[in-house]
């Protein structure tokens, strides 16, 4: 038996990490149980730093028993594992560590800007109020412009330090950090794998910086550090409208590469007012979404210097995985019926585009990204653009302007949500000239589904495909026109991620810019990091269900990966969360619907606070009105928060707060039964084809027992009456098949396999290769909707859990309790899991099913079969069938 897959805070071989007794963990290989195991520390030297000794444990992680690490400690550790029949196994590969700048006293930088002036305000609220009301008047398509708008934005800075390395240089890292983007490069190498970086969060309290191992690239000699810096999230486009400004106006950057020599000597390069600095090179505009503007004639000619400057945040690491490019699409290209040349991916991506080609100096290339074709086969951004006179965004273009000969460019500062890319020029482009490449977070993915139903595969494909497309560093809701790390998706998507990938740093690391928001009251937000959000929509934060992802994250995460760490790092914001829900119930605010309870239950009636409500349910079953975002929906609010506070007195109870458990079990408890007496009037009656006023209460068991018959039968009719077509929203969409499998697993396939629109298998038959935000896709009201979108993928987490019966439960513990159904002749689910892969595959057979589960080593599984029979069973593969009773059993 071997350990393999070895992490420390969930992490690959971390350079640059920000936690000085990481958590250990690997995976056993080839056993079928873990008797005992030996853990041992070496630092550079070899020498060890602390050995277990074999110690008799089944367990696969560790927490660090040895001395705190210190600051740019790097140390290495191995594993050697003993099986059930007590024989050793050969070591693990060994596995680094390398911790980052722990203290502030460790950055002996400055921080840096462009030597130019800026304004100093940022644009408040006002800005952003006088920007929606414009958004209120629509423009004419022909008063429309197309090119950005440049006033007020600046060229990407260039800044360069030469210095020399002496002969013995044993190390060198370079620790970097920005307000605004930045890419270093060591004598024209772009230093590591980051992209996008620093990444995202609210810089205003939170910067992270990454640590790059660059010892390679620097033989002894002269060389030179070149930083070019530019707008991103910091001052660039921020949310549907492109708000500029939003955590400040000018850019900074911080450097700081350490050459260690092996007479341990430490040589430190530092960005200050010594760097040279000037803006005239090659990039003459970049903004996140809007694109680039690129003149591949001009060099920079750092004929200045930089300006020293401050900025009160210290940066931190983000013990998360780097943003890293991803698949490349080189598509041959064709034309479009108004003469451009058009390369379809075939996939929508999110990601950069490059282009290889020679050219004469001076020549144009004019590209433009986008999902869709309009109905004439020509490019259009109209789904994802918000437009209005004299402006629309985002632009998702380029603007290059060519030099003499081969020409190489790649999008740097810039990211576009595309299938198709539209070029215009005078230069010859073709086959192989262009490539698109996928950026994402660097995840692993950990989970793969296939079954008999082809729409099906390709609806998972594309939920995969719409996960990579919206993990940029923080989870957001589509790639193009919002791009905001939306707590209500997050929330929603949550779990069927944490099948997907391995998200646990990602989600983590945004757990973080979520609680960084939060305000005294406890209340946190729709959107995180904060900035981008139009001023009427502030109002709408606290909403549930969006918000309450600062509890159902932790809570999910907990669940699913088995690691109440989680709950522990967040717990202090968890509360005060769960504090402002307590503090909204028996309370009436502004607009709010008159809702007539007994005295009792009106304690913990939630009819205050304006919330998004359900979301987006089909039109012909609920049309939205102005109310929907302004008035509380006491219906919505009194369940979520006897859910949430029925979460958070579980965390409670696990982190042994026994005061807290009792008083979130009794405001749930109040809460639930507030909301059954609620359901009794008939302003909210169960008797309803909204189906999502039945799937809601009933996932959250919050009906009495007639109620709940009365739900359960009504849904069954309210999915009838609706062809079997989904009626729910944005929040009931990933329930209902939970609830409807819970008692009616035909009535659940049912729906599954509809292939009508409102449905997710209209999506792939229509061509979908993401998911799309509106049920009618390309076709939605007014035009606009994002075609990638995760949220309605969240029903994946079913394929997984309920369809082929994947449930992490417990350390090193699986319930397998697989459910076949419908017209599927067959259907198989993997999935890695942080102790192992494992899988549960069916197939029909003559009389019933054959069923095929997977146990990683070191792991048990409850196996549970559709006639009720139960099997307990330890690692290896394992088969199993059984019959399908007819009608009269
Ligand atoms: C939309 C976003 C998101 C949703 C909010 C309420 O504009 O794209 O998906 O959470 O609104």
């Amino acid at each position: 038996m071997r350990a393999t897959n070895l992490t420390a805070e969930s992490l690959t071989n971390p350079l640059g990490l920000g936690v000085a007794c990481p958590h250990l963990a690997w995976v056993d290989e080839d056993g079928i149980s873990q008797s005992a195991c030996q853990v041992v520390c070496e630092d550079e030297n070899g020498a060890t730093l602390w050995d277990t000794g074999r110690e008799e444990s089944a367990s696969m992680q560790l927490d660090w028993p040895g001395e705190p690490l210190a600051s740019r400690q790097h140390v290495t550790w191995r594993v050697r594992v003993w099986d059930e029949k007590g024989v050793a196994g050969a070591w693990s590969e060994p596995a680094g560590i390398e911790v980052g700048l722990l203290s502030p006293d460790d950055w002996s930088a400055r921080w840096i800007s462009g030597d130019y002036d800026v304004p100093t305000q940022r644009v408040g609220a006002l800005g952003n109020f006088k920007q929606m009301i414009a958004a209120m008047h629509p423009a004419q398509p022909d008063q429309v412009v197309t090119e950005p708008i440049l006033e007020g934005r600046y060229p990407a800075d260039c800044f360069r330090r030469a210095f020399d390395v002496a002969a013995g240089l044993v190390r060198a890292r370079l620790y970097i950090t920005a307000c605004g983007l930045y890419e270093a490069r060591i004598d024209g190498e772009k230093v590591g794998g980051f992209c996008m970086a620093p990444g995202h969060t609210d810089y205003r309290k939170r910067v992270q910086y990454q640590a790059y191992d660059v010892t390679e690239a620097l033989a002894a000699g002269g060389h030179e550090l070149t930083v070019q810096l530019a707008d991103g999230w910091y001052r660039g486009s921020c949310g549907a409208w492109g708000l500029l400004n939003q955590y400040g106006t000018q850019t900074k950057l911080l450097a700081q590469l350490e050459l260690t020599y092996a007479d341990g000597i430490v040589e430190s390069v530092e960005t200050g007012p010594d760097w040279q600095w000037s803006n005239d090179g090659p990039i003459l505009f970049a903004d996140n979404k809007d694109g680039e503007i690129v003149d591949a004639t001009r060099m920079p000619s750092y004929s200045g210097h930089a300006r020293a400057t401050h900025h009160d945040v210290v940066p931190t690491a983000s013990n998360n995985v780097p943003v890293t490019m991803h698949e490349r699409f080189s598509p041959a290209p064709g034309k479009t019926p108004n003469g451009r040349l058009l390369y379809d991916l075939g996939q929508n991506i999110a990601g950069w585009v490059e282009l290889d080609f020679d050219a004469h100096g001076g020549q144009h290339v004019l590209l433009r990204c986008g999902e869709m074709l309009d109905e004439n086969g020509n490019l259009t951004l109209k789904n994802i653009q918000c437009t209005r006179e004299g402006f629309a965004t985002p632009l998702q273009q380029v603007e290059y302007v060519c030099r003499e000969g081969h020409n190489h460019y790649r999008t740097t500062f810039c990211v576009f949500g595309f299938r198709y890319v539209e070029v215009e020029t005078d230069a010859q482009l073709g086959a192989g000239s262009l490539t698109a490449i996928a950026l994402y977070s660097d995840m692993a993915q950990t989970g793969s589904f296939e079954s008999s139903n082809e729409l099906l595969n390709r609806f998972f494909d594309a939920t995969v495909w719409s996960t990579k497309g919206n993990s940029l560093d923080v989870p957001t809701d589509c790639p193009t026109r919002e791009r905001h790390g939306w707590s209500g998706d997050a929330q929603i998507f949550f779990e069927t991620f944490s099948y997907l990938f391995d998200c646990r740093t990602f989600e983590r690391k945004w757990l973080h810019d979520l609680f960084d928001w939060q305000k005294r009251d406890g209340k946190l937000p729709q959107v995180a990091p904060a900035g981008g959000v139009d001023s009427y929509m502030r109002f709408l934060d606290g909403s549930v269900g969006w918000a309450d992802a600062g509890i159902l994250i932790p809570y999910r995460y907990w669940k699913h990966y088995g690691d109440a760490s989680v709950l522990s790092e967040f717990y202090d914001g968890m509360r005060r969360y769960a504090e402002f829900m307590v503090a909204r119930c028996g309370k009436t605010g502004p607009f709010a619907p008159r809702v007539r309870l007994s005295r009792e239950n009106r304690r913990y009636l939630v009819n205050m606070g304006q919330s998004y409500g359900e979301w987006a349910e089909p039109e012909d079953v609920h049309k939205m009105d102005w109310k929907d975002t302004v008035a509380p929906h006491p219906e919505v609010a009194t369940a979520y928060t006897a859910y949430v506070l029925g979460c958070m007195a579980q965390i409670a109870a696990e982190l042994g707060r026994a005061e807290d458990e009792e008083r979130y079990r009794a405001y749930s408890e109040g809460c639930r039964r507030a909301y059954q007496e609620l359901s009794q009037l008939p302003e909210y009656t169960l008797d309803t084809d909204r189906q999502a006023r039945l799937v809601r209460p009933l996932v959250f068991g919050l009906l009495d027992e007639s109620q709940t018959d009365f739900a359960r039968e009504r849904l069954v009719r309210a999915c009838e009456n609706y062809g079997w077509r989904l009626g729910t929203g944005f929040l009931s969409t990933p329930l209902i098949m939970d609830v409807l499998a819970s008692y009616d697993l035909d009535a659940a396939y049912r729906l599954l396999e509809n292939e009508q629109m409102p449905g997710w298998l209209f999506m792939p038959k229509m061509g979908a290769t993401t998911v799309w935000e509106s049920w009618e896709g390309t076709q939605a009201q007014g035009g606009i909707a994002s075609l990638n979108h995760y949220s309605k993928g969240a029903v994946c987490a079913w394929l997984f859990r309920v369809m082929c019966g994947i449930e992490p439960d417990g350390e090193r513990h699986f319930t397998v309790a697989p459910r076949p159904g419908g017209h599927f002749s067959h259907a198989r689910a993997a999935y890695q899991s942080s102790c192992g892969r494992v899988e549960s595959g069916w197939v029909r057979t003559d009389g019933g099913w054959r069923f095929s589960v997977t146990v990683p080593s070191n792991a048990s599984a409850t196996v549970v079969l559709p006639d009720g029979s139960r099997y307990e069973v330890a690692a290896g593969t394992h088969e199993f069938s059984c019959t399908i009773r007819s009608q009269e059993d």
